[in-house]
């Protein structure tokens, strides 16, 4: 009888421990913009760390273009492969809406990042830092450099995306105000998050504005291949760059003068938060809802905010890289 109540007492602790191990275990998805974006694979480092951290497993989708149908396919496949959560930086804010919300009806937790989905489409929003922040600074670093008087375009990715059509709003809320009435933004163009058409796009700012004095470029791929066209063509102090870069691809650009300055967050930190934002929805520590919290790692307590009619998770403020400081973050991201 003893042996049998032991070996029942056995048999009871194995099933608590592998169900344990269940519950902590998971499918975590994260589906970016497009493939080949190296600002992604940083966001892909930072929700990998997280989800190891959690014992979950990570799967990566990244669309060969950046296209909001190539991301609806990946959903329907994730909805199909029964992962826990949904990770997303949406090229399309409302295109992405039957897919998320079948997703969520099914149980699959939905979270955005980066670049959101509309508010019925997603639990909540991990947001990398402040929209209007971002928008004016860019403005305030272009109007600096090229004297407060001049033509500027806009270099930014592809039309549809929420993020850069977000900040571009901001932009030109700035604009508005009475100090750049000498300042005028004469086209907004879309590299697509391409190398090659950003590049071109870039080609074409030149050649239709010959005074064209300032490019803003609001995404790293789309502010590299600016710098590069802009110093290989040996524009520097002539035409202005800013915007959002990655410091190990713009560290060359900022030092020879083409960028002086230019901004960013980590997006190591912006894919680990998103990591543990879903975690906390999967284990639903959080619904999504205003005034929840919970830790996410290394980067401590974390709340759940309002975000227009939806809620967001911030990471923090936009940092500025310039000469100062560019060589102690280009081998970081
Ligand atoms: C590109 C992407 C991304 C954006 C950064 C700044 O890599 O468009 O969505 O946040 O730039």
């Amino acid at each position: 009888m003893k042996k049998i109540i032991i070996g029942m007492l056995v048999l009871l602790m194995l099933f608590t421990v592998v169900g344990a191990a269940a519950a902590q275990s998971g499918k975590y998805a994260l589906v970016v913009k497009s493939a080949g974006n190296p600002f992604m694979e940083k966001v892909k480092d930072g929700f990998t760390k997280a989800i190891n951290e959690v014992g979950g497993e990570v799967i990566y989708k990244a669309p060969a273009e950046p296209t909001v149908s190539a991301q609806i396919i990946m959903i329907q496949q994730l909805i199909t492969q029964r992962v826990d959560a949904i990770a997303i930086s949406a090229n399309d804010p409302e295109a992405l809406r039957p897919a998320l919300q079948k997703a969520m009806n099914r149980g699959i937790k939905v979270l955005s990042l980066d670049s959101s989905v509309n508010p019925n489409s997603r639990m909540v929003h991990v947001n990398q830092a402040d929209p209007e922040q971002i928008g004016r600074v860019q403005i305030q670093g272009i109007a600096k450099m090229i004297g407060g008087d001049g033509q500027i375009a806009v270099l930014s990715a592809t039309s549809q995306a929420t993020n850069q059509n977000l900040w571009i709003d901001w932009m030109k809320k700035e604009l508005e105000k009475p100090k750049y009435d000498e300042i005028e933004l004469v086209k907004v163009a879309y590299g697509d998050d391409l190398r090659d058409k950003s590049v071109s796009e870039t080609e074409a700012l030149l050649k239709s504005y010959p005074d064209l004095e300032g490019i803003i470029a609001p995404t790293t791929v789309g502010i590299a291949a600016a710098g590069k066209v802009l110093t290989d063509k040996g524009l520097v102090g002539e035409v202005y760059l800013t915007g959002l870069g990655l410091p190990s691809e713009m560290a060359e650009y900022i030092k020879n003068g083409v960028s002086p300055w230019m901004y960013l967050w980590n997006p190591i930190d912006l894919g680990y938060l998103a990591g543990y934002a879903a975690e906390a929805l999967v284990t639903e520590e959080i619904t999504g809802e205003v005034g929840e919290s919970f830790t996410a790692g290394d980067l401590g307590e974390k709340e759940v905010i309002k975000a227009g009619d939806g809620t967001e998770i911030m990471l923090g403020a936009p940092f500025r890289f310039d000469a100062d400081n560019i060589d102690q973050w280009k081998e970081v991201y």
